[in-house]
């Protein structure tokens, strides 16, 4: 596990709660600042992702490279990026890693192996397949691991990542989020075989369907992926199932989706489900736990005072970093 800034925790399963929660608490201060005014564009959450994306960055080496997407920010918080300044990229201030040049979750941060989503769409998954094809070139005992969605799983682009990463054999994991919906378009207007991780057969590697709102069971499945690839064994593709609790961003009331579909997977609440085992299996005192929770809440706290703290860009620097125009 990659350590992380301000883990005070020891016990694996806390830290992965922690994690969880922190990015939890990070995306519902978003929310609040785009209301206030405070976070321009728009805001987009992972809410019901959190296992998922914690899961398999908590599974990673300190050398492998994440190319995440929109609903990853578990990810970026499980690389250990710094929470104060997630909430600056999000709010255009220069203690942003684009410096207010661009928004959301495309930030790029190659010392904690995080490469930087160009769409929501995943025009970044041949990025990380390359890279997973230079760390074979080089014979670089380093996993990439690329992130798309149900939706973007219908997209030619993933069709020949994975190809090109079955035949030669890359080192690479495969996450489809499959959250049941690509904005307003449900699961099966999206695809009709039974399963995305389906699709890995025809590749040529293994695929396999995990429940993305297990912590436990996420990390289980991306371990033993990553080392796989780690070790010669070539791809696999997990399809982690999940629903996407809000909607697609901040505007949208997501009034299309099933009131009972989004009841029933309530009760199955990542974080709540995690603190359930953490009180009971893992026989972690009730004071531990709430002290994370108090940790966190000041971590947020915290974070959001310095990014609202942060300066603007400064305007003279506007063309730094443009080599055309
Ligand atoms: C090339 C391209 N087409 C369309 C969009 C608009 N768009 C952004 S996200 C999205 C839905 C993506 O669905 P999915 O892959 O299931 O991911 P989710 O948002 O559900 O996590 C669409 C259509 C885009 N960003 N890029």
């Amino acid at each position: 596990m990659v350590p992380c800034d301000n883990a005070l925790v020891t016990t694996f399963e806390l830290e992965l709660y922690r994690r969880m929660l922190l990015t939890r608490g990070l995306e519902e201060r978003g929310s609040a600042l785009f209301k206030q005014g405070k976070l321009p564009g728009s805001f987009y959450t992972g809410r019901g992702n959190e296992a998922a994306s914690v899961g398999v960055a908590s599974a990673m080496g300190p050398e492998d490279v994440a190319a995440p997407l929109h609903r990853n920010m578990g990810v970026h918080v499980s690389r250990g990026a710094e929470p104060w300044r997630l909430l600056c990229q999000y709010m255009g201030r220069d203690g942003g890693a684009t410096r207010g040049r661009d928004s959301n979750l495309r930030s790029q941060d190659l010392d904690r192996g995080l490469i930087a989503g160009v769409s929501h769409l995943p025009g970044i998954l041949p990025t990380i397949t390359g890279i997973a094809l230079a760390f074979r070139i080089r014979s670089e005992a380093r996993v990439a691991v690329g992130w798309f969605g149900d939706g973007s799983s219908a997209r030619g682009d993933v069709h020949e990542c994975m190809n090109l990463a079955a035949v030669r054999r890359l080192p690479i994991v495969f996450i489809v989020d499959n959250n049941q919906f690509a904005y307003s378009t449900p699961a099966d207007l999206n695809y009709a075989c039974a399963h995305l991780a389906d699709r890995a057969a025809s590749y040529g590697f293994e695929g396999s369907v995990v429940d993305g709102t297990d912590v436990l069971a996420v990390h289980a499945a991306a371990s033993a992926a990553i080392e796989k690839a780690r070790a010669g064994g070539g791809p696999t593709l997990l399809e982690l199932v999940t629903l996407r609790m809000d909607g697609h961003a901040i505007h949208d009331d997501a009034s299309y989706v099933p009131r009972d579909l989004l009841a029933a997977w309530e009760q199955s609440d990542p974080i709540a489900r995690c603190e359930r085992w953490l009180r009971g299996e893992g026989g972690i005192a009730d004071e531990e736990i709430d002290a994370v929770a108090q940790e966190v809440a000041r971590v947020v706290d915290e974070a959001v005072a310095l990014a609202d703290a942060s300066p603007w860009p400064d305007p003279a620097t506007v063309t730094d970093g443009v080599y055309a125009v």
